[in-house]
């Protein structure tokens, strides 16, 4: 059995242009701090191999200590690491990539056509290529198909399972003829992947959210090759992260907003208030959620507070619901009620025509 850690679209030194240059900078710091993280957990898991395809760099301008960050995590690995460059750090003369020297066991595709990289010890053969250029049109598997040599085969590309586009489009065809036991991708933010292919592939999404279209719990793949078949797990990475909440502001929304920010100190959050509520003042709501996580923006969402016996006079259907509630919840006991106000919020809906509110 072969253990391999699959990592992409780290996008180290990104500028985090939304935040303020200070902030922006602890984030950077974040990453670097970041791959001892990703090099403990393949460590931890005693992978045979890591690999990572592409956008390890957000551009082609790298900060030196971010380069050696990256050259000393690396080569702390008793494994061989793979690298496929992408569209953000692809290869060329001036990538921070020909800056070298890598470590030993840091092994890099320099070439636009597919490569072959043996490791005879683990009875294993990665196939690979670089981005050149910011994009790349070409289906990088189209054509091939791994030789029958006993070993095991595997592709590491940054692309993605795409009829066509810009970023190295994988045919789903090319993928299913290519031989491979696993193909390991990057350039798609967000984890996804099919098991149940006939060349499984995956892609493990960006092992840190940078902002709130990244959300949520981010991490890497631990992935199992064995007998020809490819199984993975996802292993979050811890970090901050980026979340996007939705909070019914209720009675008491700074309340509300107290609870829904605990254990999230270490977060981004966007917090949007719904339900129905008098106006809110988030200045005062975001003074009281100061310092109960990194950064909170807060939106407000909320509609006016409908005035429910409006029509109870009325000679209608309407307002004789209405003046029946309003009979049951008069004559009713405290633990009835919140069932009864319900049943006239719904019901009043549903005879006005409106949408059933939350
Ligand atoms: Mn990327």
């Amino acid at each position: 059995m072969l253990t391999l850690l699959h990592a992409a679209d780290l996008h180290l030194d990104s500028p985090f242009r939304s935040l303020p240059p200070e902030e922006a900078r602890r984030r950077r710091q974040d990453q670097r701090e970041g791959l001892e993280a990703l090099v403990g957990l393949a460590l931890e898991h005693r992978v045979d191999l890591v690999v990572l395809p592409g956008d390890l760099f957000d551009s082609q301008q790298v900060y030196p200590e971010t380069l050696e960050a990256l050259r000393r995590a690396l080569g702390r690995l008793p494994c061989p690491v793979v690298i496929a460059p992408g569209n953000h750090d692809y290869y060329g003369p001036r990538s921070p990539y020909a800056a070298g020297p890598w470590p030993d066991n840091v092994f890099l595709f320099r070439e636009e056509g597919l490569t072959a990289l043996p490791f005879p010890a683990l009875g294993l053969t990665v196939y690979g290529c670089a981005f050149t250029g910011p994009f790349r049109e070409e289906d990088p598997l189209a054509g091939f198909t791994a030789p029958r040599d006993g070993g095991t085969a595997i592709a590491v590309l940054h692309g993605e399972v795409a009829p066509r586009g810009r970023y190295a489009p994988i045919a789903p065809d090319a993928l299913a003829h290519s031989g491979l036991a696993y193909v390991a991708l990057g350039h798609v933010h967000a984890a996804g992947g099919d098991p149940q292919a006939p060349v499984p592939w995956a892609c493990p999404g960006c092992p840190w959210g940078r902002g709130f279209d990244e959300l949520g719990e981010k991490g890497v793949l631990l992935v199992r090759l064995e007998e020809g078949r490819a199984r993975w797990e996802f292993l979050p990475l811890p970090g901050p992260r980026y979340l996007s909440l939705r909070l019914p502001a209720g009675e008491d929304p700074a309340a509300a907003l107290a609870q829904a920010l605990d254990g999230h100190g270490e977060d981004y959050v966007r917090l949007t208030f719904t339900g129905e509520s008098a106006p809110l003042d988030l200045s005062a709501l975001r003074a009281a959620g100061e310092g109960r996580c990194r950064v909170l923006q807060l939106r407000d969402e909320t509609l006016p507070p409908l005035d429910l016996w409006a029509r109870a006079e009325e000679e209608t259907l309407t307002g004789c619901f209405l003046r029946e509630l309003r009979r049951r919840l008069d004559g009713a006991e405290e633990a009835d009620r919140p069932r009864l106000r319900r049943a006239l919020r719904l019901g009043l809906a549903a005879l006005e025509g409106r949408e059933a509110p939350l």
